[in-house]
């Protein structure tokens, strides 16, 4: 029988990564997005355009359902009869979950119960269900972290997955069901959404280089992350719900960096020093804080044969030479331009 994957949140990094991913494997592939008032289909179009949906045996289509909507959520279960189940789709900023903080539960915490729930009474416990778990859950425990490390979440976006995950053990251990958790550290891409601080630096500084601002405002510069590759990373959701049995998986590099070496990386690729044109803001800084993660992923390794490929000066320049190129400049181009800019924050106001 031909794998039929249904993938919620398709529209965004991971879902455009996924569906890429399953589609090369010979699945059929539905993704659900919700209704914006402006097309954000950048990261499938590629998709739209190399199938033809008219063809009743097309193997990529996206239909309308949220994840605060359990009736959409049953009609697609019932219209496609999916074997697996990645609930990829979140309110997935940590800093506006404390502006958001009930719509992000609503979203993150209930809406994978809505599923789970759907999932059950729809199509009974032989679907695969994978949940989208976050190294956010561990908060303030210290590195490294893995699968054993206790939760101590520092936001509403951490405790909403949190509760997640432990609504998907819940299913697993009360009904039978297939349920497992990815616990996946950060991982980015050059699909990465822009106002995460990874992009939001690489983005920036291909700004920098056609002259449109002249710095970039940071908060926290001393928060250590434990960077991936998106596209690495969508081979171990996959992996997760090949196993034999369903199971909670750390997945992460092994190594972390802090935001102020990702910047200052960055800008040395251009030669630049990321301290004339960086400067740092209250305005980003978190009303609490994840200090540091760092994943120990030997669970998912020994079980999976999972690792990473992409690592993290790699990660860096894959960013920065795809912003650099949507404004039509190599890297060498831009840092011959990197050589004519002058430093645009005063040393006074560095500290
Ligand atoms: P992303 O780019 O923000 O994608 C999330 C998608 O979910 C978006 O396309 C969004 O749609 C959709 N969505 C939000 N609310 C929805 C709703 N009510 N109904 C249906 N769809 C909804 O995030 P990502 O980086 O791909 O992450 C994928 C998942 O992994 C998320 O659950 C995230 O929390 C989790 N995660 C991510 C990381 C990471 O570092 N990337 C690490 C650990 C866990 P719109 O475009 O319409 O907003
Ligand atoms: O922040 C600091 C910020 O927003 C990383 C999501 O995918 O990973 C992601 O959550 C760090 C934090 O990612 C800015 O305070 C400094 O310490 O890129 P981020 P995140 O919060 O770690 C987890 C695993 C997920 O599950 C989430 O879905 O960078 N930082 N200055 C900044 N962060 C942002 N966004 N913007 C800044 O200007």
């Amino acid at each position: 029988m031909t794998a039929r994957a249904l993938i919620t949140g398709v529209v965004g990094q991971d879902g455009s990564y996924l569906a890429e991913h399953l589609l090369s494997k010979g699945y059929i592939v539905r993704g659900i997005t919700r209704r914006a008032s402006y097309p954000h289909t950048q990261r499938i179009d590629h998709l739209f355009a190399m199938y033809d949906d008219r063809d009743p045996e097309c193997p990529f289509r996206v239909t309308y359902a949220d994840l605060t909507d359990s009736s959409s959520l049953q009609n697609v279960l019932l219209d496609f009869q999916p074997t697996e189940v990645y609930n990829l789709a979140a309110q997935s900023h940590v800093g506006i979950s404390f502006d958001t903080g009930e719509s992000t539960l609503d979203i993150n915490a209930i809406g994978p119960f809505r599923l789970l729930d759907s999932i059950r009474r729809v199509c009974g416990p032989d679907v695969r269900f994978y949940q989208a778990s976050s190294s956010e859950m561990f908060g303030a425990s210290p590195p490294p972290q893995s699968e054993l490390t206790p939760f101590l979440p520092q936001s509403p976006y951490g405790a909403a997955k949190a509760a997640a995950y432990y609504l998907t053990r819940m299913h697993r251990v009360a009904y039978g069901m297939f349920a497992a958790n990815g616990i996946l550290f950060n991982h980015e891409s050059p699909r990465r959404g822009l106002n995460f601080v990874t992009r939001k630096i690489t983005y920036t500084i291909a700004r920098i280089i056609a002259g449109d601002v002249d710095r970039i405002e940071l908060g926290n510069l001393d928060a250590k992350r434990d960077w991936g590759f998106s596209g690495d990373y969508v081979d171990a959701i996959w992996r997760i719900l090949q196993h034999t049995e369903a199971d909670d998986f750390v997945v992460a590099t092994g190594e972390t960096h802090t935001v102020r070496e990702f910047v200052a990386h960055a800008f040395s690729i251009l030669g630049l020093d990321w301290e004339d044109f960086v400067s740092v803001t209250d305005r980003f800084k978190r009303p609490a804080e994840v200090p540091a993660l760092l994943g120990d992923a030997s669970k998912a390794r020994r079980l999976l044969g999972w690792q990473p490929k992409v690592g993290f000066a790699e990660l860096c320049q894959m960013m920065l030479e795809s912003d650099l190129a949507a404004r039509g400049h190599t890297l060498d181009e831009a840092r011959v331009q990197a050589k004519s800019l002058r430093p645009s924050v005063p040393r006074v106001r560095r500290k």
